[in-house]
């Protein structure tokens, strides 16, 4: 079977125009740079002053709101400007004064503006109103929010059973948005809640959970601060965490060694000139954040870490304090076994697996031995991948070894993505949720929770393309975009008797719907939130456990605006007319929902005091007190085979990655800065090796087509070929336009995620 995209892929993705280039980028990251970047965007947004202003109260400690762009906690150094170049655009991009209302709906057909790029979508600005597609004229037309709620009431309670409707989350819904929604499609009667975190880091949370009991990183920011090692592996941490940067600009000054793990050498390995320190802005002092470089080839981490193992248990037989035996003694448990699975692997298959020399796997060792207190972070080019489960656990194994979990200046540290993708899983968005949390939000909630686990993202598209589920309710995000293989999942969508998608913008997703289809508008982050009760605070939960307000601050885009935990409320008594749970009473006072999460989940007693301290407060992780929630009640080691990560003969592996100038499926420009790429995003990194072999140069155009498992094929055509520093055998391109390649059936089967960094593919020059 091969399928190819349309003609022009629905509309396109990036703003279209100017020369596309590329050349080397050799300077610091941060610094000017970042702050000329910030100025166009906010001359475009035409919102200087108001921009100024969120500046001064984004993630300030005790006012102000939660910057949206990424999950990085804030620094409680006392910084007054804890923000970043993107954080700011992300920010900018809710508060553009544009506004896409009921006459531009008027104006343009759906089937028009499905042929718009999506960056011209977005640009639209923010929604206003509640909007009803309407098949006779084919455009979107305001309704009433009555009216809509009455279309979602009547859709789902005209289902034959609750499991055909899907409830989607994008991580920067709020813990009490978050806590409303689970609890509405529970008390409805199902759990098939996917969300992005299906995409992004449910290997990480399945890892941990098998390896600590618990399916959280066990570090805060005073632990990366004390830190002898940081092992940064998989994350682009310039464009998509930059508040990292500092961490590490402030490791490097106090010695640290800082190794990269990357097939890219990315820019947050070389520079930086910290924004905040002003006396380095305006000297042009640059401060080093990495001190080590190792470039595996895609998919060779696990063969590195175990690499790093057996270099450690090699120096152990003649030195035993290489590795901290007391801890393993006590703490955990199949040390023996990972000791001979380590001692039976030989380095030539580590060297084939990884694609590093063993001198290499040795020199990241020797900083490792070195090292009293280590962190190992990682991003998605470890969980996007077929064996993501297996390498978390590697990276555990590895981190047991020097008893580096539960004490100062060590652990495990999984960087996510979306800012507030960890407390919707700690609040109950999980499609598989565990037996004890179900008892206790019953308790709680006096509701009958569904016991069958529900359907993930990939199973819902299928469900849907299958005609067995029929509506699809996303909250936030823009789903036809982030998920897997486009052209199927369109189909599924459109296979829909309702879609309902709640949005800040116009995105794709709203211009592949279903039969009925809505749009219903809500509040930003950034805006303030006004019930009866009062102006309310929203809390989130960082990448590192802490638990926060955020408070918007600004005037809401329009006054037909609702909140999320309105909107959710309002649909929950719109399907349920007879439910007891106060639904009304929860929306006009945010603080009664918090009341009755305190109840419901683990670690939120006292919610509403010990959220309004200064930071918030820390969730409990109980591995970080060295107590396992394990069946073994001990820390437990893996025994993974190596992976072969070889993609087949002639195929390339292709990874799909962000840009600087984009937010998953926002994308705000065509460059990608610390790349040096400039107007163009339908590129392929390649080894220069693999070009010549290929017969490409620069810039040449090629096909890329990519080898499902079931066999079938998928292209896109006409990509410019750019060489690039990574290992030969591998390809990098961009998301979201690479999806078309990832087929819905390739999904790592330990974590269910698509493969979005792990695609075998086939680059040729441009059959014309
Ligand atoms: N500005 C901005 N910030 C963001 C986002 C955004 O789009 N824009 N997105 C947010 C979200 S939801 C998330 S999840 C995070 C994503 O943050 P990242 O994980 O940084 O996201 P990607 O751009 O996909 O980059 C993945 C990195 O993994 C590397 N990589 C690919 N394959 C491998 C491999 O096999 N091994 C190793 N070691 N590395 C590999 C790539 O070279 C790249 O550097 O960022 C969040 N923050
Ligand atoms: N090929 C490939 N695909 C990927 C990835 C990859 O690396 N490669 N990464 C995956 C990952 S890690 C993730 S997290 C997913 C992201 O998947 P999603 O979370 O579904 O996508 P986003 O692009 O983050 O969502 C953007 C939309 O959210 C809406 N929005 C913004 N702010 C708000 C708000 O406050 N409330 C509401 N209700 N809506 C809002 C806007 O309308 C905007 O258009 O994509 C995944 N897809
Ligand atoms: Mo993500």
């Amino acid at each position: 079977m091969s399928s190819a995209p349309p003609a022009t892929p629905n509309g396109g993705y990036g703003p279209s125009g100017g020369e596309p280039s590329h050349e080397p980028y050799h300077h610091p990251t941060a610094g000017w740079g970042a702050a000329k970047s910030v100025g166009k965007v906010l001359a475009k947004a035409k919102e200087p002053v108001n921009s100024a202003r969120i500046m001064t109260t984004m993630n300030h400690p005790d006012r102000g709101f939660d910057c949206p762009g990424c999950a990085w906690p804030d620094d409680q150094h006392g910084l007054t400007l804890d923000l970043c170049e993107n954080g700011i655009k992300h920010s900018t991009w809710e508060m553009t004064p544009k506004r896409a209302g009921a006459e531009f709906f008027a104006r343009h057909t759906v089937t028009e503006l499905a042929a718009w790029p999506d960056h011209d979508l977005e640009d639209q600005g923010r929604l206003v109103g509640p909007l009803a597609y309407d098949a006779g004229t084919d455009t979107y037309v305001p309704v009433s929010w009555e009216t809509a709620f009455g279309i979602v009431g009547e859709t789902l309670r005209g289902l034959d059973s609750p499991d055909r409707a899907l409830f989607y989350t994008s991580g920067r819904l709020s813990n009490e948005a978050t806590f409303l929604y689970q609890l509405f499609a529970r008390e409805f009667g199902t759990n098939n809640l996917p969300d992005c975190s299906n995409m992004c880091h449910e290997a990480s949370g399945r890892a941990l959970t098998a390896a600590l009991g618990t399916g959280k990183g066990t570090v805060d920011l005073n632990d990366l601060d004390q830190a002898d090692a940081l092992f940064v592996m998989g994350v682009n941490a310039a464009s998509n965490v930059p508040r990292m940067i500092t961490t590490l600009a402030r490791a490097y000054d106090r010695g640290a060694q800082i190794v990269h793990i990357n097939p890219l050498v990315e820019a947050a390995a070389g520079r930086t000139i910290v924004p905040h320190d002003f006396a380095a802005m305006a000297t042009f002092k640059a401060t080093r954040t990495g001190t080590l470089n190792l470039q595996p080839r895609i998919g060779g981490d696990l063969a590195l870490l175990r690499g790093i193992a057996k270099h450690v248990l090699e120096r152990a037989e003649r030195d035993p304090k290489a590795v901290d035996r007391e801890f393993l003694d006590r703490f955990t448990e199949g040390f023996e076994a990972y000791r001979d699975l380590c001692a039976g692997t030989e380095w030539a298959d580590l060297e084939a697996a990884s694609g590093l020399s063993r001198d290499a796997m040795e020199q990241a060792a020797e900083v490792y031995l070195g090292s009293a207190r280590t962190v190992i972070s990682w991003c998605l080019g470890i969980t996007q991948q077929e064996h993501g489960v297996d390498t978390v656990r590697e990276i555990v194994n590895l981190l047991l070894l020097r008893g580096n979990v539960g004490r100062e200046g060590a652990g495990p540290c999984p960087i996510r993505g979306h800012s507030n993708v960890q407390g919707n899983r700690t609040c109950g968005i999980d499609h598989r949720p565990k037996k004890e949390f179900l008892d206790r939000l019953a308790e709680a909630c006096g509701i009958d929770p569904p016991r069958e686990p529900g359907l993930d993202t990939v199973r819902g598209i299928e469900a849907m393309h299958a005609g067995e589920a029929t509506v699809f309710v996303g909250m936030g995000g823009n789903f036809v975009r982030a998920a897997p293989d486009p052209v199927y999942t369109e189909e599924a969508l459109r296979n829909c008797e309702l879609t309902v998608q709640v949005s800040t913008k116009l995105n794709r997703s709203h211009l592949v719907h279903g039969r009925r289809a809505l749009i219903l508008p809500c509040l930003g982050r950034t805006e303030k939130d006004l019930q009866e009760g009062g102006p309310q605070a929203v809390s989130v939960e960082d990448s590192m456990s802490m638990v926060h307000l955020s408070r918007g601050m600004k005037r809401p885009a329009s006054s037909h605006l609702l909140s999320e935990p309105a909107i959710i409320a309002r649909m929950a008594r719109a399907v349920l007319p007879d439910s007891a749970t106060p639904w009304e009473e929860y929306t006009g006072d945010y603080d009664r929902i918090r009341d009755t999460m305190q109840r419901a989940l683990d670690g939120f007693e006292d919610f509403n005091r010990r959220v309004r301290g200064p930071h918030g407060f820390r969730l409990r992780q109980p591995a970080r007190e060295r107590i396992f929630l394990t069946a073994s009640g001990r820390a437990e080691f893996s025994l993974a085979a190596l992976p072969d990560p070889s993609p087949g003969v002639g195929l390339l592996t292709l990874a799909t990655v962000r840009s600087h100038d984009q937010w998953n499926t926002t994308i705000y420009s065509s460059d990608d800065r610390y790349r040096g790429v400039r107007n163009l995003r339908t590129l392929v990194f390649l080894n220069a090796d693999d070009m010549r072999e290929r017969g490409l140069a620069d810039m040449d155009l090629v096909d890329i087509t990519s080898v499902a498992r079931d066999g079938s094929r998928r292209s896109v055509h006409g990509y410019r070929a750019v060489p690039y520093d990574l290992p030969r055998g591998c390809a990098v391109g961009y998301m979201p336009e690479l999806n078309v390649l990832c087929a819905i059936g390739d999904f790592s089967p330990q974590s269910d995620q698509p493969l979005m960094k792990h695609l075998a593919v086939e680059v040729r020059r441009q059959q014309i």
